[in-house]
């Protein structure tokens, strides 16, 4: 038997057939279709209330120049100098913008720059907004954390927590005074930069905060960047949040998006690693199997909160939103526009097919 066919049989690769599945994208109407010279990125979930979809989203606007322009105030990257603003839909088609949600800190405080890449927990009649924060100036060694905000209303008024609820390790050390953030003494661990991307989902009678960390000195690895993702377990939903002892709890992901399934917690990865593109699946919350691969994963997705995401383990995902990158022409990625799109994921057609065909190889 070949190693590929050996292989195949240890890992019992049709055992998870119902996890297989394919994405579409589409464009959007109304607000989130694309505004030139307006950044709008990263959208929440969406949760479903009283007959409308929300989200929420980074929104920022005007050109960005990247680092090193000797301008302080000079806008980095498409998310640097956003807010988090809301918008509905009574269709997931057609979006109306409702206005800013959290705003900038003062002057000095820890999110005074920017605050970005929101995520939402609706939970016992209330709204829990996550987002991830940077204090000026937004220079290539800046450590982000994440923050929290907390309203009776998806309409707000928000009501910031006054510390970050998760901060960067600080076990790392830059090697020199020079703003480059591969040039270190040590490394220290896999979030000692930066925590990004919060996702907060409930599970059992714990609430788990997962984040992207980045590191100090990142290396590749497989060919892409160094990128692994954390949790963080509290038993109030705003924290304290601790980092568990198993982090990093993935080995890749640029972008996750996380959901309860059945008993568990579901998740599918985008972007660098080795295990990129995989849909996987953990009992705990903390130990996650691969159960699927899946191709052309979207940018920065929301799952769809309202739907009955129990039913097969991509339901979660029948459709959601995401964001694509508007690269006006002769200009390089980070001086784009994102603008919202939506997406679907249809599990693959016979699955069940294809299980028996590979039960009925091995009989053989
Ligand atoms: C995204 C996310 C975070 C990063 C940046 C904006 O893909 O991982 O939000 O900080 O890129």
């Amino acid at each position: 038997m070949s190693a590929a066919s050996k292989r195949a049989l240890e890992r019992n690769y049709h055992k998870n057939e119902e996890w297989f599945g394919h994405f579409r994208k589409q464009t959007l109407k109304g607000d989130f279709a694309y505004e030139p010279g307006v950044v709008r990125r990263d959208p929440s979930k969406v949760l479903f209330i009283d007959g409308l979809y929300y989200t929420w989203y980074s929104k920022s606007v005007g050109e960005s120049y990247g680092f090193g322009t000797g301008d302080p105030d000079a806008k980095v990257f498409p998310w640097d100098k956003t807010q988090i603003w809301y918008a509905s839909s009574k269709d997931g088609e057609t979006w109306k913008e409702l206005g800013m949600a959290v705003g900038e800190g003062q002057k000095g405080d820890y999110d005074d720059r920017s605050l970005f890449t929101p995520e939402i927990l609706a939970y016992n009649g209330k709204y829990y907004l996550v987002y991830q924060t940077i204090k000026a100036p937004y220079t290539n060694r800046v450590k982000n954390q994440v923050g929290m905000a907390i309203a009776d209303s998806p309409h707000g008024p928000w009501k910031k927590l006054d510390k970050p609820i998760l901060s960067a390790a600080d076990n790392g050390i830059w090697d020199g005074n020079e703003d480059n953030r591969f040039l270190v003494k040590k490394q220290g661990d896999f979030d000692s930069h930066k925590v990004h991307d919060p996702t907060l989902v409930i599970h059992g009678d714990k609430f788990h905060l997962y984040y992207k960390g980045e590191r100090m000195g990142e290396r590749t690895t497989a060919g892409g960047r160094e990128i692994r993702w954390g949790v963080a377990i509290a038993d109030n939903p705003q924290g304290p949040y601790i980092k568990s002892e198993s982090n990093p709890i993935t080995q890749s992901g640029h972008e996750l998006a996380i959901w309860n399934y059945r008993d568990g917690v579901a998740m599918i990865s985008c972007k660098d690693g080795p295990e990129q593109g995989t849909m996987q699946y953990s009992n705990d919350g903390i130990n996650f199997e691969i159960m699927s691969y899946i191709r052309e994963v979207p940018d920065a997705i929301g799952t769809v909160m309202s739907l009955d995401g129990d039913k097969y383990p991509g339901a979660a995902l029948e459709w959601g939103l995401s964001h694509e990158y508007h690269i006006p022409e002769g200009k390089q990625w980070f001086e784009g526009y994102n603008y919202i799109t939506k997406f679907t994921f249809k599990p693959n057609r016979g699955s069940k097919r294809s299980e028996s065909v590979m039960v009925q190889k091995e009989k053989d």
